[in-house]
């Protein structure tokens, strides 16, 4: 019988994949611009399905492009233990930012054929669509629909600035597969995941055990005045829309700060129409989040965003459209995976602390249908959704060895 204690993952092996699928959309800086349901995105899906065949593993996929790579348990008829994350990188993404938890589960299935183990329950290795959502808003859509959050019908509607629509992109890249969405049970569903923040590295914590995700509210602005003449429009009469966005920026900013320490917000995209340096804008597209870990302060902060941007627009003589495009609620992750994560970090000698998640997860929906939980690695100063991000291979084995460990005792290994 292997000495199921002492089994490991092969670091080396799975630094290897990282670097290889990093040439992917490797930017100059040293990042990663994969954007899902890009040729790029494309590009990595087949070489993650390639890598899948190669260990000896079946590939599905559903409708909304979510791949799921399966290696047989002895009773396949038992629902699967899943782990997995996402290959689709924001524009200035880093290596690591998703990808670690795809590769480190493909790492767990490549050590269980070296070690010839046999699991009682299947194992299935997911690589979730769009989850970043910079091309395709919202985030996290293709676990969403899984998870029956949003309909596939909704979600394939979407459309990018550039018009382009989710559906058609995804068939264009030959990604939409044939599978319905969701609907089938998991036993247990793990995801590995740099922390993308600085604790871990601060405190000298080698895994962060992940017992909840925060919540979000992500809201699109148009914002609408009147075009006239920068140099002749007397300034008590302009109608500037632009004026009237920065206020509203500057507002997300105020709300988030009169909820610190934990509130977060942020307006990250703004286009001002007509985009002429000598005409006052006559209309904006702005984007902005809230974060935190509770839904009552959520709901509060919406309600003082609200109220500040029609004061804004009244002030402006502006409209102002404010559409939520959607809420995530706060999510605890189960009991039970969350012991097994820290049980497996123990196991292994390695430090180890509970921590709420900042970002947000493929795992927070699919918390919503099956056991699930998380389990993160340090990133150098806590950066991410930057071409910097880095982490060490180190914290990368230290990871997927946690992640090998909290599968197998959900997965439970069958005497050889
Ligand atoms: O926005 C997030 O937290 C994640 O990167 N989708
Ligand atoms: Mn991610
Ligand atoms: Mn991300």
């Amino acid at each position: 019988m292997t000495d199921l204690p002492n089994m490991r993952i092969d670091g080396a092996r799975l630094w290897d994949s990282l670097m290889e699928m990093a040439k992917i959309g490797a930017t100059p800086a040293g990042g990663c611009n994969r954007q899902t349901l890009t040729d790029l995105d494309r590009q990595g899906r087949d070489l993650f399905a390639r890598w899948c065949a190669a260990a000896g593993m079946t590939l599905r996929v559903d409708r909304m492009g979510n791949m799921f790579a399966r290696r047989a348990g002895l009773d396949d008829s038992l629902p699967p233990v899943m782990m997995g994350s996402h290959l689709d990188t924001q524009p200035t993404g880093g290596k690591f930012d998703g990808v670690l938890g795809v590769l480190g589960a493909l790492e767990v299935v490549r050590s269980l054929n070296d070690m010839k183990l046999r699991t009682r329950h299947p194992i299935e290795v997911a690589n979730w669509t769009n989850e970043e959502g910079a091309r395709f808003a919202p985030s996290m859509i293709g676990s969403g629909v899984f998870a029956g959050h949003y309909t596939l019908e909704e979600a394939l509607a979407a459309r990018d600035l550039a018009g382009a629509e989710f559906g058609a992109e995804l068939a264009r890249i030959g990604y939409a597969g044939a599978d319905a969405v969701g609907g089938r049970p998991i036993h247990a569903y793990f995801e590995l995941h740099i922390e993308q923040g600085p604790i871990l590295e601060d405190e000298g914590v080698d895994i962060g055990v992940v017992t909840h995700g925060q919540g979000q509210r992500w809201y699109e602005f148009h914002i609408a005045g009147f075009e006239s003449h920068a140099g002749t429009t007397p300034m008590p009469r302009r109608r500037d829309a632009l004026l009237g966005a920065a206020r509203i920026v500057e507002l997300f900013n105020r709300v988030a700060l009169a909820h610190a320490p934990l509130a977060m917000g942020t307006c990250g995209l703004i286009e001002a129409r007509p985009g002429s340096r000598n005409v006052i804008p006559g209309s904006v597209f702005l984007t902005g989040e809230f974060r935190h870990p509770e839904a009552a302060v959520l709901a509060a902060m919406d309600e003082a965003l609200r109220a500040g941007a029609a004061e804004i627009a009244a002030r402006g003589g502006l409209t102002c459209e404010v559409a939520e495009i959607s809420y995530y609620p706060p999510v605890p992750f189960e009991a039970g995976c969350v012991e097994a994560v820290r049980r497996a970090a123990r196991g292994l000698g390695l430090s180890h602390r509970d921590i709420v998640s900042g970002a947000g997860h493929d795992a927070c929906w699919v918390a919503l249908v099956a056991p699930t939980a998380m389990i993160f690695t340090p990133c150098v100063d806590g950066v991410s959704h930057n071409e910097s991000e880095r982490i060490s291979p180190e914290w990368a084995a230290a990871g997927a060895n946690v992640l090998l460990h909290a599968a197998l005792e959900k997965a439970e290994v069958v005497a050889g």
